[in-house]
């Protein structure tokens, strides 16, 4: 039986709305990007169709054949792209790439360091709400009041005195570099393990903007779909010896079949990362960053630890306005066209449902071809909409704006 010929326009409506979304607002979500073509048909490709439980050589279907050659390349793109000894490619997200991990390193109960929720780490990082807070013991480590910055000193003598089996690094609000090295030195003291989860940073780690955590880490995790600009998923990268444990814990720990559609996209984002152009596009999205965040420090908005070393930045709204909450900044500049998400800042008085802060991030605006100029008329357009806040008026002018603007970058 064929499947139904009639256009689904309920359906595609919708995308196409969401389409029309992309191309007229501005995207400053730090985790979101603008996939190439490429990438998007290898993930709406025919390979949505094949189970494929197991790894390349050794599966639990037929038919496997161009499947394997599909996953082995997006292997061998990966370890290439990053210079690490193995790549697993199956998580489906970065929370599953950082739970596997954990099941192949830890037994429940063992004690991890991670990085405070609320000041910049991740879900997976051992949040009592998630999963790992509920089955390992995580202690926190967080920023200092003084820079704002990870300070080395302090997570040392807390693994000092924890004697953690795992040190996970990496962070999702972080605006400063992640220094690999006193965090391996750390891990080596205390006899632990270090893991990376680079999933912000992957795409400036590949193009030589960040330093690669890989050649100190004994586990480097990421998402393929942030600064990398890959499809929505997760990647592994480990050494040699932790390479069957890694696999065993994604399947059959905690994975079924993989999502071999999403890989291929994978591997194509890989390629694409490996191509000379991408160094230059992760130089602009840091350069971008700077020049925003200089740009919104002139407009009375301070940057915690002062600015950005990355792709984010993360932005204190009270000495710009102490009434304005996060909420109600993300909310109006939806509004303005300019999508954006509000954060806690570190010691934030205000619940993380509401906050003082935004996170803002250019891996999409630069994808788009936007530079320092563009990124000064983004903090301006910033500012416009929140002093004009109660003002529709204003609003619209501000859309009207922003539209004009993303109509000279194109994107789809
Ligand atoms: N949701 C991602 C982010 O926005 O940083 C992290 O999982």
């Amino acid at each position: 039986m064929p499947w139904p010929t009639d256009r689904d326009s309920e359906l595609f409506d919708l995308i196409a709305a969401e389409t029309e979304r992309q191309n007229t607002s501005l995207q400053l979500i730090a985790s979101e990007n603008f996939t190439s073509p490429a990438v998007l048909e290898a993930s709406g490709s025919v390979l949505t169709n094949k189970y494929a439980e197991g790894y390349p050589g050794k599966r639990y279907y037929g038919g496997n054949q161009v499947v394997d050659e599909v996953e082995d390349l997006a292997r061998d793109r990966a370890t290439a792209l990053f210079g690490a000894d193995h790549a697993n490619v199956q998580p489906h997200s970065g929370a599953n790439a950082n739970m596997g991990v954990y099941l192949a390193l830890l037994e429940p109960g063992d004690t991890v360091l991670g990085m405070r929720l609320d000041q910049g780490g991740h879900l997976t990082h051992g949040s009592p709400v998630n999963a790992s807070g509920r089955f390992y013991n995580f202690v926190a480590y967080g920023v200092t009041p003084s820079d704002e910055r990870l300070d080395y000193d302090a997570i040392r003598d807390l693994a000092v005195a924890e004697r953690p089996k795992l040190i996970v690094a990496g962070a999702t609000a972080y605006p400063r570099i992640i220094d690999p090295e006193p965090l391996r030195a750390i891990a080596d003291e205390v006899g632990a393990l270090l893991m990376f989860d680079a999933a912000h940073i992957a795409g400036l780690i590949a193009g030589g903007a960040h330093p690669s955590p890989v050649p100190y880490a004994d586990v480097v995790t990421f998402t393929t779909h942030k600064t990398l600009r890959g499809p929505r998923g997760g990647t592994i990268l480990c050494r040699a010896e932790h390479a069957a444990a890694i696999d065993k814990a994604m399947f059959p720990g905690l994975q079924g079949g993989p999502l071999e559609h999403v890989i291929a996209a994978k591997a194509v984002a890989f390629r694409e990362a490996a191509d000379p152009s991408f160094a230059a596009y992760a130089e602009q999205i840091v350069a971008n960053a700077q020049t925003l965040a200089g740009a919104l420090g002139a407009e009375g908005f301070r940057l915690v630890s002062g600015g950005t070393d990355n792709h984010l930045m993360l932005v204190d709204l009270q000495p710009f306005d102490a009434e304005l909450t996060g909420k109600v900044a993300q909310d109006v500049l939806d509004r303005a066209g300019i999508t954006l998400n509000k954060n806690t800042i570190p010691d934030d008085p205000r619940s993380p449902f509401v906050t003082s802060g935004l996170r803002i991030g250019t891996p999409a605006v630069t994808t788009q071809g936007m530079g320092e100029a563009e990124m000064a008329a983004i903090a301006t357009l910033i500012a416009r909409a929140l002093r004009g806040r109660e003002d529709e008026a204003e609003l619209g002018a501000v859309r009207d704006e922003v539209a004009t603007l993303c109509s000279k970058f194109p994107v789809y």
